[in-house]
């Protein structure tokens, strides 16, 4: 059996994870994910949406832990994202390591800049409404 490993935040799941994901459990026959913890999200500079509780996989929680969680697990792949190429090559000698091309395009940052924008826009949209009510009411 090949049990193939990763880490990430995966906050506001998208495509680009799906995508990762679907092709990092075609390497093996066992995904483990580890899943950065809310407090080590602050360490990365990431604010999440979605807490890690409402997740169940094993907690990331300091870059230095990858080493001692690879043997534990008994990986045989170590796998990410090519925005990572390079970074991990260390571990080389008690995995394989691999780096699979990002989707393009797709990001949480990406994701939360648009959801801001729609919010920004309905509130725009009621203030609007509120300055024509106001002026409605002035004429009664
Ligand atoms: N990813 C991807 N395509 C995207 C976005 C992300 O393939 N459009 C991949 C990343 O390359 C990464 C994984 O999805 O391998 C998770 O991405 P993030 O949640 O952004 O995780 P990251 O901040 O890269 O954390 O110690 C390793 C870190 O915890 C990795």
């Amino acid at each position: 059996m090949t049990t193939v490993v990763t880490y990430g935040t995966f906050d506001l799941f998208h495509i680009g994870h799906v995508r990762l994901l679907k092709r990092l459990h075609s390497l093996g026959d066992r995904l483990v994910v580890g899943l950065s913890s809310d407090e080590f999200n602050t360490v990365k500079g990431k604010n999440v949406v979605i807490p890690y509780e409402d997740r169940n996989v094993f907690q990331e929680n300091c870059w230095e832990q990858k080493r001692e969680d690879l043997e534990r697990e008994g990986a045989d792949i170590f796998a990410m994202g090519d925005d990572w190429i390079g970074k991990f090559d260390d571990l080389q000698d008690i995995v394989k390591v691999v780096y699979l091309p990002r989707t393009q395009d797709v990001s949480t940052t990406e994701l939360k800049t648009v959801i801001s924008e729609i919010q920004n826009e309905k509130i725009r949209q009621l203030q609007s409404l509120t300055e024509h009510l106001n002026a409605l009411m002035q004429r009664l």
